[in-house]
């Protein structure tokens, strides 16, 4: 094989055992979401023990953003998509987004 052969198949190999590219999901304050509303969407949509869940949530009221959790693209979109949907059914303002680890 030759050495660009060599180098190419090495390439896929590490494409191929690559972990997955991982993102933040960050919490986002405002005036106007109850403090009650972000403790159930982090405990339901991100699965935290309510006593975490409300720690987190004061750290994002007094700090103004905070990180969630870390997750894979896809979790992080649909978790994103879930707490956008239940604000939005609420009429809540809440927002989170991701950033690349
Ligand atoms: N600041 C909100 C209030 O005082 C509570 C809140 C916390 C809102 C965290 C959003 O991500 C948030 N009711």
């Amino acid at each position: 094989m030759s050495e660009q052969y060599d180098g190419q198949l090495k390439e896929e190999i590490r494409e191929e055992i690559k972990e997955p590219d991982m993102y933040r999901v960050i919490l986002l304050n405002d005036d106007y979401t109850t403090t009650d509303f972000v403790v159930e969407v982090l405990v339901s949509i991100f699965h935290k023990p309510p006593i975490e869940a409300a720690k987190i949530m004061m750290d994002v009221h007094k700090k103004g953003k905070g990180v969630v959790g870390l997750y894979t693209h896809d979790i992080a979109a649909t978790k994103i998509a879930q707490v956008h949907s239940a604000a939005r059914d609420r009429e809540y303002p809440l927002k989170c987004i991701m950033e690349k680890v």
